[in-house]
């Protein structure tokens, strides 16, 4: 295959979430991608230890997928997304409800996790004024929360990093505490066993707020962005209880636990707690295509469907809203998880890779090991005065022999597409381990 040439000026590109000066220093950059791997411009093969940004679940170049795009390109480029309809929007909603843990009947369309985010944030505070409850206007959010990057979004999320440089952003927004305890919880293998309590701070916080004036509480059903923690035991049910008992909507963000990661479709799935609305994106066009979703209850859903018929229910929207190339996409990569078994591999794989990660225990510097499903993450002792360095020397180390890790802080966060085959686990860890023991 021919190597595409390095672009000869960095500089026009404002990289996101990157350190740019680092990078356009010694740049790295994928000219390719297949299945599990990528390729470089220097000609390497990188095995893909986090399907890109957790995003590409069924792995890279699926062919499904591309011809999809490629045929929908050809037939129908763009149609508006108000007022107007295609046929691919509707067959994609239907495919996603169908497949939806039972009660989440509709689902609306956005472009990417943090859309999804302020689509249902905003849902929730017009449900309640539909339904005559306008003082609702309280957002809660969770300490270590990733909800993406607008301002909704930034709000209600609880990384002090994201946050700092943006002002006062909503008002009405709290937070109950993160559910990060290693005193208690290090290197467990699954859930921890201790934290169900923490929920209980949502009910200190309705007691200080006025419960009636919570419109709703939103968390990540597992923590992803943050460095991968996992709900305690019981600690899901806890919430979704004191939401029942005060009438507030209780909002997962499923864009990283959505299409499989846990090794069932959805983390409410694997969890077998529902909320009222979820978000998804990533891995719903297996990263392809932007897109992103809000699932939707009946009952809320409905709550909106009132007064005249001409006059439009939810004064929301985006341009590219079930845009059709991305709808055509998500059909085919429904499609491929299907054919594939991808959406229940990851329980399959669970106990392999499981083991194959908590055998890094014991390297240097490792201080937590966490795992659910097709998800890790090694934590390490940050170097004093210099936190986030060590992991990013690990991650380019990696890098260097021809592995993809992500790393958030001093944690390493593992999600690799749902396609990895056991021989890909014990290269994966094979490099992680020799990374670590090369460590500072
Ligand atoms: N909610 C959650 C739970 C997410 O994980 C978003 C919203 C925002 O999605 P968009 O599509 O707007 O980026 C996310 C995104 C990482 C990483 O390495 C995580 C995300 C994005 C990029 C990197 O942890 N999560
Ligand atoms: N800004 C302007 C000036 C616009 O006209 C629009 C959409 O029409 C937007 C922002 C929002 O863009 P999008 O619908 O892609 O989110």
């Amino acid at each position: 295959m021919t190597i595409a040439h390095r672009p000869n000026d960095l500089a026009s590109f404002w990289m996101p979430f990157t350190a740019n000066r680092q990078f356009k220093k010694a740049p790295r950059m994928f000219v390719a991608a297949d299945r599990m791997r990528y390729r470089t411009d220097d000609g390497r093969t990188v095995l893909d230890g986090t399907a890109g940004l957790w995003c590409c679940n069924a792995g890279h170049n699926r062919p499904k997928i591309v011809e999809a795009i490629r045929a929908q390109a050809g037939e129908l480029d763009y149609a508006p997304a108000f007022q107007m309809g295609h046929p691919k929007a509707f067959e994609f909603a239907n495919r996603l409800v169908a497949m939806a843990p039972e009660g989440f009947d509709h689902v609306f369309f956005t472009n990417s996790g943090s859309e999804s985010v302020d689509t249902a944030l905003k849902m929730a505070l017009a449900y309640h004024r539909m339904r005559g409850e306008a003082q609702r206007t309280r957002l809660i959010g969770r300490e270590r929360g990733y909800h993406g990057v607008n301002f909704g979004g930034m709000s209600v999320g609880g990384i002090g990093g994201n946050r700092k440089m943006f002002g006062q952003m909503l008002p009405h927004v709290d937070h109950i505490r993160h559910t990060h305890d290693p005193a208690r919880n290090a290197f467990t293998r699954g859930m921890p066993e201790h934290g169900a309590e923490f929920a209980d701070e949502l009910e200190r916080i309705c007691t200080l707020h006025d419960p009636s004036t919570i419109a709703a509480v939103i968390v990540e059903p597992m923590a992803g962005s943050t460095g991968v923690l996992m709900p305690p035991k019981g600690y899901l049910e806890r919430l979704r209880a004191i939401c029942d008992k005060h009438g507030i909507l209780l909002i997962f963000d499923e864009v990283i636990t959505g299409f499989g990661r846990l090794g069932t479709p959805f983390a409410v799935d694997f969890f077998g707690v529902k909320p009222d609305l979820f978000t998804v994106a990533k891995g719903m066009t297996n990263g392809v295509i932007p897109m992103g979703g809000v699932f939707v209850r009946g009952a809320i859903h409905d709550a909106f469907m009132n007064g005249p018929e001409h006059m439009i229910e939810f004064a929301h929207g985006y341009t590219y809203s079930g845009n059709p190339i991305a709808c055509a996409a998500g059909i085919a990569t429904l499609d491929t998880y299907a054919e594939e078994g991808l959406l229940t591999r990851g329980a399959e794989l669970a106990d392999y890779w499981a083991d194959a990660l908590h055998s890094l225990k014991g390297l240097p510097h490792v201080i937590d090991i966490r795992n659910l499903g097709l998800i890790g993450a090694v934590e390490l002792e940050p170097i004093a005065g210099e936190p986030t360095r060590r992991a990013f020397s690990c991650f380019l180390d990696a890098f260097e022999h021809d592995l993809l890790i992500r790393t958030t802080g001093d944690i390493i966060a593992l999600s690799p597409p749902l396609i990895i085959e056991k021989s890909d686990i014990d290269e994966l860890f094979g490099k992680l381990a020799d990374v670590l023991k090369r460590a500072a």
